[in-house]
This record gives structure tokens, C-alpha cells and sequence, in this order.
């Protein structure tokens, strides 16, 4: 014992941990460094618990918003609309999962007053809009929830999402009067998109102009989670505030062109922004009261869910690229040198470790792969022993563009799944084929919508739900010609908050933190078969030219 909590001691030299502090813990074997990461995403709140001290993942824990949730009508996350381009949620939502999560915390035995720091992250572009600045809130009365008390702040009871991709007028409208595309480039390194705020704030301005006037502050899904635990205004980190177009990346504040181009007062209704390391506020006290935190727990600005995991997989500095397969699937990597995507499908955003990052969304993600498996009756299991064991890298010469949801990259707004091949698998009886021609289609996407970032990953990291699946390990393997390691944690965004949190508080060098918590699993790595390589020249070409014709519309 004596010796370890030497080593302790030396370790955390020139940190937060002193060797007094690893005396104490000695003496009465408390833990020193538990931190929580929180990760607000579209179809669930997650909470990961870490220990610095030990290197253990303390807490994993999902709390699915349409199952447990039902009420607030939004299974996937989302309210239904008939407009299939509106997607929108539910911010009470959101308020109410986190209140369970403590609570389930809590109940689980687990004591949350040994938590030293609180940071996190949400699903990003997704906005809230208050008629009364959390300034004014303070603090929240203890004999009420949470959700009876923010219900009366809302100035819009519902907010659109990242998914939505209603707002192409408001593009056009907003990059005419900011001087142009190449100019909204270069200030916020992404063309006006429609999922970023500006869009979105634009086409509620327009649309509900008295209850834009009465909107007083705009939040991102980061920044009111944030400002919910510290009952004021929590302000939008660099990170997540660089997928609003409205971020000037070079001066890391508000651009005035931006703010102006996109609507009437805007200014006075953003929070100020912070780099990521910012301690928004210590825990509100209803916290404390109801879930045994402890008095003043530090809150660390929350950033953007991919920003957030490029932290969690320890990849914060250039060299390795990102895969997450979730809802969406992304693909991102910190950047040398800032670099914008000629073709205008990726973005510039803000590293939180410093720097930035770029980073291509594909909306096409898990929403795809899961319809495959629905239409064709296959368990998870089932989808990758498909593709394994009863089909060839290339497919026989079958392809699929596979959009069943409008896509972002490339942009399709009228997405239709196209089927190229043998008769059985253009007629939907192969599911074995099918199950391969949807992740290769997504892999070749990734490898084409990548090369703007001009640096050939030799690895490539892995998360998400997806990256449990063997078989579409090995085609994107295969695909990108690059060696795939999964991250052995399975939320990377909510690891990387607690990540945030414990490097903020205890000012510990990255690497360390890395060493100890971005672990990927040896047994689970698969390396590349060079011997398809040709197999994917061939297919990525026909792939490329495919797409390019849907896109044209022809
Ligand atoms: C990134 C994006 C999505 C959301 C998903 O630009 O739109 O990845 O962040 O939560």
C-alpha cells in the first residue's frame, strides 16, 4: 500500500495530488479523484463514473429517452413530424432523464459525494431558446423538479435537433449576407449547414418572430445541460460552438457578420463563449440536497458529443482518426494544420484539448444499418456473421448507396436507397449481401468524404454502439486500408466529460489520463487484408461515380 501510494505521489507531482494528499488517502483509504461525464445524445443520456487514482471506469450507465420516457413521444429521440426534413425534441426531456440518471446513481449505491468534477457533453447544432436568462434563476427550490421549474423558463417548448434539415433557404439567406460561401468558410469553417444553429435560429426568427422577441437566451443542447447543474447561465464552450456557423474560429468569439447575417437582436441573446476547460459554476445545491453530491462540486463547460469523444479516445492530438457509429456516424480527427473541405460536406470545430478538429457527419448511420436488419429479419449477431462468413470484400459486384434518411454527406434532401447488382439482391432476397453492401457503401463513403483531411490514418479508432460488431470491423478495415482498434468503453463522449472534468480539476497531463482510461482492446483489433485492396480501388470508383450522379439528380 505504502508503495503504491508512493507512486501515486510521484505521479501526480506538479498536479492537483500532493504527497500529503496521497497520505491522507493512506490513511483512510478514500478514493481521491472520481469524476462524472455526462453525454446528453439524441436517443439517451449517458453517465460514465472514473477513478483517477485506480484507472477504473467506477459507473457506465444509459438511460434510453423512448423507453423510459414514453411521454414525451419521441422513441428515437425525436418528436414525429410530417415534414420528414423537421426533426425535433423535447428539452424537458432531456431535464427529466437527468434527474432519473442521479437518481438511479444514487439508488445504485454508489456515493455521489466523492465525485471531485462534473463536465459532459450533447448531441451538437441542437438549440434551446429561454424567455428568462438562467442568470436570474440562482438556484432551483428544493420542494420542486426540475422539470415544473424550467417548463415555465422555455420560450419554445420545443427545439430542433441536428437531424432536422429543414432550413436550406435560411442557408442561402444567411451566406448571401455574410458575403458569400467562401467568406462564411473561412470565419466558421463550414458552409452555412442545415443542421448548425445559425439555420435554425434564422427559420424561428422567421417564422415565430414574437417568440423570438421574447427569447432572451439561446442555448446549445452542451450549454443548457451545463446551466441546468449550475442553475445560471453555463456559456458555449469552442468546441460545440464552432457547429453554429456563427463562431469566428480564428478570434474564438461570436463574429458580428455571422451574428448579423443570421438574426434581429441575436447579439444579446447568446451566452458568452469559453474554452473548454472553464469552470461554469459549482453544483447547484438541489443537487446536493437530493442526490448526496457533495457541496460545490466543479462544473466544467460541456462541448459537443464529438468533440467530447475525441478526448475519450485519447485522441486529442493528430495522428489517429475517430469512427463513432451511433445514431449518426462520424468520422474526425484533431488537425495539424486547419484545413476546410473544398466539396463543403465537413466542418472545423474546436479541439477542447486545444487546437481543432475536423469532422464529417454522416446521417446515415446506425438509423441504416438498422433498417437493414429490420427488413431482412437479422439479429446484430446475425449482421455480422453475414457478412463474415457468407459473403466476399467487393460483394460479387453488389452495391448499395445507402440513404434511407436525408444524408448530410453527400447532401441528398430526397434520399432514396439505390440497389446495383444480381437480381436477387437488387430485389431485396439477399440478406447476407445486403448486410455487406450497406457497411461497405458506408465505409467507401467515409474513405471519400475523408481524403480532404490529407492525412492517411495508419489507425483508426473505433466507439459506438456499431463498433461491437466484428463484421463491420473488418470491412472498414479492409475499406480504409488501416488497422481498427475499438475503444474498450462504449460511450467515448461521456468518458471523455469525466476525462475533461479530471484534467480541469487535478491539471494532469493528457497523456496520463489517456494511458489510463483510452484504452482500446488488443483482441478486439482487426489490421487490413492486403490482399483486397484492388478489390476496394475498383468498388470506391464505381462507388464515387454512383453518388455523384444521385447527387446531380440524374
Ligand atoms: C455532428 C452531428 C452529429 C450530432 C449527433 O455534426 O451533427 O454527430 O452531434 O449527436
Amino acid at each position: 500500500m505504502a508503495g503504491s501510494v508512493l507512486q501515486w505521489a510521484w505521479r501526480r507531482a506538479g498536479g492537483r495530488t500532493t504527497l500529503q494528499a496521497a497520505i491522507d488517502f493512506g490513511r483512510n483509504g478514500a478514493p481521491l479523484g472520481r469524476y462524472l461525464g455526462l453525454d446528453s445524445s439524441t436517443q439517451s443520456l449517458s453517465a460514465i463514473v472514473i477513478d483517477s487514482d485506480t484507472g477504473q471506469v467506477v459507473v457506465e450507465r444509459t438511460l434510453n429517452f423512448g423507453q423510459r420516457l414514453p411521454s414525451y413521444r419521441c422513441p428515437s429521440g425525436f418528436l414525429p413530424a410530417e415534414d420528414p426534413k423537421v426533426k425535433q425534441s423535447d428539452p424537458l426531456m432531456w431535464v427529466e432523464a437527468l434527474e432519473l440518471l442521479f437518481g438511479e446513481l444514487k439508488s445504485s449505491g454508489l456515493d455521489l459525494s466523492q465525485i471531485r468534477g462534473i463536465s459532459g457533453a450533447g448531441q451538437q447544432h441542437g438549440s434551446v431558446y429561454l424567455g428568462r436568462s438562467m442568470v436570474t434563476v440562482g438556484r432551483w427550490a428544493e420542494g420542486a423538479s426540475l422539470v415544473d421549474q424550467v417548463r415555465p423558463l422555455l420560450s419554445r417548448a420545443v427545439g430542433p435537433i441536428w437531424m432536422d434539415s429543414s432550413t436550406s433557404q435560411q442557408c442561402a439567406e444567411i451566406t448571401s449576407a455574410a458575403g458569400g460561401e467562401q467568406r462564411v468558410v473561412t470565419i466558421t469553417g463550414s458552409r452555412a449547414i442545415e443542421r448548425f444553429t445559425a439555420a435554425q435560429i434564422r427559420k424561428f426568427a422567421q417564422t415565430e418572430p414574437k417568440a423570438w422577441d421574447a427569447t432572451v437566451e439561446v442555448h446549445l443542447v452542451s450549454s443548457f445541460m451545463a446551466s441546468m447543474l449550475v442553475a445560471t447561465t453555463a456559456g458555449i464552450d469552442l468546441g460545440d460552438g464552432a457547429g453554429m456557423n456563427l463562431l469566428d474560429l480564428a478570434a474564438g468569439d461570436w463574429s458580428p457578420v455571422m451574428v448579423q447575417a443570421t438574426a434581429p437582436g441575436l447579439e444579446r441573446k447568446l451566452p458568452r463563449t469559453v474554452p473548454s476547460c472553464t469552470a461554469v459554476g459549482p453544483l447547484a445545491d438541489y443537487f446536493v440536497s437530493r442526490f448526496g453530491f457533495a457541496p460545490k462540486t466543479p462544473v466544467y463547460a460541456f462541448t459537443g458529443d464529438n468533440p467530447s469523444s475525441l478526448v475519450g479516445m485519447g485522441a486529442s492530438r493528430p495522428g489517429s482518426m475517430v469512427i463513432s457509429l451511433g445514431t449518426s456516424d462520424t468520422v474526425f480527427a484533431a488537425m495539424s494544420q486547419p484545413r476546410t473541405d473544398p466539396r463543403g460536406y465537413g466542418h472545423v470545430f474546436g479541439n477542447p484539448a486545444g487546437g481543432f478538429m475536423s469532422l464529417i457527419c454522416f446521417s446515415n448511420g446506425s438509423l441504416a444499418r438498422e433498417e437493414i436488419a429490420r427488413r431482412f429479419g437479422l439479429s446484430w449477431d446475425g449482421f455480422a456473421s453475414a457478412i463474415l462468413e457468407h459473403t466476399r470484400p467487393g460483394n460479387d459486384g453488389n452495391m448499395m448507396l445507402p440513404y434511407f434518411v436525408p444524408e448530410i454527406t453527400p447532401r441528398l434532401l430526397h434520399p432514396e436507397p439505390c440497389w446495383f447488382g444480381s437480381r436477387d439482391f437488387t430485389e431485396g432476397r439477399d440478406a447476407a449481401r445486403a448486410a455487406r453492401a450497406i457497411v461497405e457503401a458506408q465505409a467507401l463513403g467515409m474513405r471519400l468524404y475523408s481524403s480532404w483531411i490529407g492525412e492517411k490514418p495508419e489507425t483508426v479508432l473505433t466507439t459506438g454502439g456499431a463498433s461491437k460488431n466484428r463484421g463491420i470491423l473488418r470491412v472498414l478495415a479492409d475499406v480504409l486500408g488501416a488497422e481498427i482498434r475499438p475503444l474498450t468503453v462504449a460511450n467515448s463522449s461521456a468518458l471523455g466529460g469525466a476525462l475533461r472534468a479530471a484534467q480541469a480539476t487535478e491539471k494532469l497531463p493528457w497523456g496520463d489520463l489517456f494511458d489510463q482510461f483510452a484504452a482500446t482492446d488488443p483482441l478486439r483489433r482487426v489490421s487490413p487484408d492486403p490482399s483486397v485492396r484492388g478489390v476496394y480501388e475498383e468498388l470506391g470508383a464505381q462507388f464515387e461515380r454512383r453518388v455523384e450522379e444521385m447527387v446531380a439528380g440524374r
